[in-house]
């Protein structure tokens, strides 16, 4: 299909939020050793329990290697709403490496493709190579037959943004501003790039992150549009966790701003679950290698609620077996009363660096 040297703005396409209609939804088998324990089994149970939530939903694609191929196809449901394609990869992070779709008012539909870089290429990033996961972009616009706007020069993953489909895009200084990113580019400059091409007017820059999030801080973790106007928060009551500082702080700066549309902010906070961490029979069952995340004893993990992932009538949610999974399910639903609020214990999806948005991408339905 086309690449295209023009903008969306300047063609008249916008990001729409994750909250409007999707024409379907991509995902990548895990399987790397280096990262997913025991060889990726914990994990590919929990992903497929995740593709099966999302299949009751709307469409969804599998890209998987060749050497799993075989074991996805009889292992997905045969309802209709699943298709297997083989696809390399170095990683199961279609949030981050995936394309990002726009769609313009005649229900036209096109995908970005953004330089992947492993979260922060040689500087910090999280594994070596990333060459496959940076076609990854291309390849579902060729599957979507869409045109594809490249950027060879600008590095960005999907987790690290979020729009409200209206003109405003949400992003954590912590991510944007890393020197593994765009480092040779002033914050001005980054905002331009986003602005073209997602069609937005207005960035609202959180500090940081999640606390210990190795992706620098992906807002995705931390805060998240439910619709034009209202916003997840993270949050925690704990003064002593690192993360109370954290969220304050983004708090403030949410409360501090208003949107493209000049509205102030509705912000909801999303009770965090208590730290997990990893176990040693957790971490010796990952294979340690050279110039991949080590995963050790003790180490915190990034979890939290708001990485979960809106699909057409639903929102998959991740559970840790944490006394806040009930009241998370509750404060969603009464956030989203048309969609049903479906729960996925996520803790090995958790062990491999994200969580259910992070392994998600959604089509718009354009
Ligand atoms: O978006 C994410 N949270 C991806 C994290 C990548 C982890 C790789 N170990």
């Amino acid at each position: 299909m086309k690449r295209l040297d023009s903008t969306p703005k300047k063609d008249g396409f916008r990001m729409p939020g994750e909250f409007e209609p999707h024409r379907g939804s991509y995902i990548i088998w895990p399987e790397r050793p280096d990262n997913w324990r025991l060889g990726g089994k914990p994990a590919q149970h929990v992903f497929l329990e995740v593709i099966k939530k999302i299949s009751k939903y709307e469409p969804i694609t599998v890209c998987v290697s060749r050497e799993q191929y075989s074991n996805v196809l009889n292992l997905i449901p045969t309802n209709g709403n699943v298709r297997v394609v083989e696809m390399s990869n170095n990683d199961s992070w279609i949030r981050d490496c995936g394309a990002t779709f726009v769609v313009n008012d005649k229900g036209a539909l096109r995908g970005i493709d953004w330089t992947f870089n492993a979260w922060g290429g040689l500087v910090d990033g999280l594994y070596f190579p990333w060459d496959q996961d940076d076609k990854i972009a291309s390849k579902m616009c060729e599957l979507e037959r869409v045109p594809r706007y490249r950027l060879d020069d600008f590095i960005l993953e999907g987790g690290s943004i979020h729009v409200d489909g209206e003109g405003t895009c949400m992003v954590t200084s912590e991510c944007l501003l890393s020197e593994g990113r765009n480092s040779t580019m002033t914050k001005r400059q980054i905002e331009k790039v986003l602005c073209e091409y997602l069609n937005c007017t207005k960035v609202l820059w959180i500090p940081r992150g999640i606390y210990n999030d190795e992706t620098n801080g992906h807002v995705d973790n931390i805060c998240n549009f439910v619709r034009p106007g209202v916003v997840v928060l993270a949050w925690t009551d704990n003064k002593k966790d690192p993360q109370y500082a954290i969220s304050k702080e983004a708090l403030e700066y949410l409360e501090s701003e208003v949107d493209a549309k000049g509205r102030k902010l509705e912000i909801h906070k999303l009770l965090l679950p208590k730290p997990i961490l990893i176990t040693k029979e957790e971490s010796l069952g990952v294979d340690a290698v050279d110039g991949t995340l080590p995963r050790q004893k003790g180490d915190r993990l990034a979890a939290s609620y708001v990485n979960y992932y809106t699909v057409n009538g639903a929102i998959i949610m991740p559970t840790f077996n944490d006394p806040n999974d009930e009241l998370a399910v509750k404060t969603l639903q009464e956030l989203y009363p048309d969609r049903k609020i479906e729960t996925v214990y996520a803790r090995e999806i958790l062990l491999g660096g994200g969580n259910i948005h992070c392994i998600t991408q959604q089509v718009p339905r354009g």
